[in-house]
């Protein structure tokens, strides 16, 4: 009997809730079975924390594939923050049937990722929290699922809060679908409704059940088959969707196989969005086998494989058997909008912790980080600095995250919105300019719109929605990126933390010009040396302050803001004048107000124009680029 055309016997079902036995199982079908498997391919999309990856460990631990505590959330980083930076690739298997689930980060700075996901998976599990409903990029990823025809299977998730609205979760999915522009067999959508934290999906309300083989079955239901012997016996053509990076390997894509064969050690070409073909040799191939990566000498039509020995292959090329095949529709990846300086640390405590710390090993570490990073672009052209272009002020925070924790140390200038110049089309007219605009929803108590409505006002944002939303007001801005800048710490003030602040990008759009922002000033320290209680206790009057008593500080570092008004100059050094008269406030005494942290992200925030974040493993110091206050105030001149 062919393997290939194996049929699917209802018998084998293999799903024992985290047994010993289903894992023994999954080896004997890993090494008899999978070669002739069929195979479905989906991603799981939803708005940031709606439970995608719970959702992707709990269908792993219920199907052997991973035990019990395994995350799709392994990067150390992601598993401080509890949010998905990377799309990750898994696979598990269910009746016979292999099923590659991609697990999206929710967050809209990745949102270019999740597209180019989305071209290579057949269907969608569209989660939605039931008590949120769908949220700013629940509708993007939506929208951008049904422009490429792809039919999503909802999911309303986290049914257990004791505040979720399932039934209404659901009617707003229903809605958003229609004003998406939904097709009918898109409206015709099959809803589940699920608890991802336990690891239970249900068909209907009412229903009993312990487990997610409700789901696990409208996938098979539902999901296209992505394999099939038709498509085998095409001649081969792979498109990669995503990069990885190897030491020993070096690049690495992972790619869909949508036609023909893959086999180690096969002549291929690669043709290019422009058009180009080159010749290439396919090194190792893996599979997907739960979240580990499978070398296997041949893969067919309808898997995700990563690929090894094409070191200059990029998102959206065509691999395939013959120079004369046509490309695949090539993937589309998301132009950067924020831009900043990286350099070499220049303070006066310029190497004392970090390990790499020369322009050659930034540049090193940069042009490592090209090779995986698909939103980033960087300039190496200038002497003096790297300007490194990225999709969002979280996308560079994680960058600079990574470089620090492997040891890099470094300072960037403040980020700038990207403004583009187009030429005009009439002859003789300027150019014109354009900046990137996003879409802001807030929601904030009925009380505190007023305040946020007149902020965001100001820095030229305009309502295009306004209204009552589960006993808050929830209104959506359209507003330059240049106006947000800056505006989450303010905005958290403001609501006392009451709001929620979520935007995306949607589009260059023409340059509104200035922006009137009222920026705090900041303190900065005039002398070298050891921050003092006493000090500190009379300048945090005048602001917040970063550091603590006993830090070391240096001339020209920036130790905290002004409430009003410009930047000052102050000696946070300062002892008490000694007097032979005991005073009651004695040291000891002193109480001074924990400090406000400066985590990579407030200061990329909070940072001004005049001004460098220093980044080392173990420090943030914001600092001004001219140390003096003689050069700054010669400098202004
Ligand atoms: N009450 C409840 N909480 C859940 C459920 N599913 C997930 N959560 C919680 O929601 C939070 C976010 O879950 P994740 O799975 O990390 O969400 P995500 O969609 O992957 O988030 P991003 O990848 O950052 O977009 C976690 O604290 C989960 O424990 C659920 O069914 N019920
Ligand atoms: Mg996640």
């Amino acid at each position: 009997m062919c393997r290939r055309h194996r049929k699917k016997k209802e018998s084998n079902f293999y799903y024992l809730k985290n047994s010993t036995a289903a894992r023994q199982q999954i080896n004997f079908i890993v090494e008899f079975l999978l070669p002739g498997m069929e195979i479905r391919n989906i991603a799981i999309i939803a708005h940031v924390d709606h439970g995608k990856t719970r959702l992707t460990d709990a269908l792993m631990q219920q199907t052997g594939m991973a035990e019990a505590g395994v995350s799709m959330d392994s990067n150390a980083i992601e598993l401080e923050r509890g949010i998905t930076i990377y799309s990750k690739n898994t696979s598990i298997i269910y009746k016979d049937t292999k099923i590659n689930i991609v697990d999206t980060p929710g967050h809209a700075d990745f949102g270019s990722e999740v597209e180019r996901v989305l071209r290579s998976v057949d269907s969608v599990l569209l989660l939605v929290d039931a008590q949120e409903g769908p949220m700013p990029q629940t509708k993007f990823v939506l929208r951008k699922s049904l422009q490429l025809g792809l039919k999503p299977i909802v999911v309303i998730n986290k049914i257990d809060k004791p505040a979720a609205r399932p039934k209404w979760a659901h009617e707003m999915v229903l809605e958003l679908f229609m004003d998406l522009g939904a097709s009918n067999e898109q409206l015709d959508f099959t809803t589940v409704y699920a608890i991802a934290k336990q690891g239970i999906a249900k068909m209907d309300l009412a229903d009993e059940s312990q487990d997610l083989k409700p789901l696990l079955d409208v996938i098979l239901k539902e999901v296209p088959l992505a394999s099939g012997q038709e498509k085998i016996d095409l001649p081969l053509r792979v498109q990669p969707f995503n990069l990885a990076y190897d030491n020993f390997l070096g690049r690495l894509a992972i790619g869909r196989i949508y036609e023909g064969q893959i086999k180690a050690g096969q002549n291929v070409f690669v043709k290019t969005i422009s058009g180009e073909t080159r010749k290439g040799k396919i090194n190792k191939i893996f599979t997907f086998r739960g979240l580990a990566r499978q070398e296997t000498e041949e893969a067919s039509a309808g898997d995700i494989v990563m690929i090894a020995g094409l070191p200059d292959i990029y998102i959206g090329e065509t691999i395939c058997a013959d120079a004369d095949q046509a490309a695949l529709p090539a993937i589309n990846i998301d132009e950067p909008t924020i831009s900043l300086n990286f350099l070499v640390n220049n303070s006066p405590f310029a190497g004392r912790e970090g390990k790499f710390v020369t322009s050659r090993q930034i540049k090193e570490r940069l042009q490592k980080e090209l090779e995986v990073n698909v939103g980033l672009k960087i300039d190496f052209s200038s002497s003096e600095y790297y300007k490194v272009y990225g999709r969002g002020e979280l996308h560079i925070a994680i960058l600079l995250e990574n470089m620090r924790r492997e040891g890099y140390e470094l300072q960037v200038s403040q980020p700038k919105v990207i403004i583009k110049e187009v030429p005009s089309t009439v002859s003789g007219q300027v150019s014109k300019k354009l900046e990137p605009f996003e879409e802001a929803t807030i929601d904030v108590p009925d009380k505190l719109a007023g305040t946020v409505i007149s902020k965001l006002s100001k820095r030229k944002g305009v309502i295009i929605k306004i209204g009552p939303e589960h006993g808050h007001t929830r209104i959506i801005f359209e507003i330059p990126t240049r106006g947000l800048l800056g505006y989450r710490g303010e905005f958290v003030v403001d609501t006392r933390g009451e709001g929620i602040l979520c935007s995306r990008f949607i589009d260059f759009k023409p340059y509104v010009g200035e922006i009137e922002k009222r920026e705090l000033g900041s303190m900065t320290s005039m002398v070298a040396g050891k921050a003092l209680g006493y000090a500190l206790y009379n300048l945090q009057e005048r602001g917040a302050l970063y550091i603590g008593a006993n830090v070391a500080v240096y001339e020209g570092m920036v130790i905290g803001n002004v409430a009003k008004g410009d930047d000052i100059e102050v000696n946070p050094t300062k002892g008490k004048q000694q007097t032979n008269m005991r005073s009651k406030s004695s040291d000891e005494a002193i109480i001074l107000t924990p400090p406000l942290e400066l985590t990579l992200e407030r200061g990329l925030e909070i940072m001004q124009d005049d001004e460098y974040l220093e980044v080392t493993p173990q420090s943030v110091r914001l600092r001004k680029q001219l140390l003096t206050k003689i050069d700054r105030t010669r400098a202004r001149r």
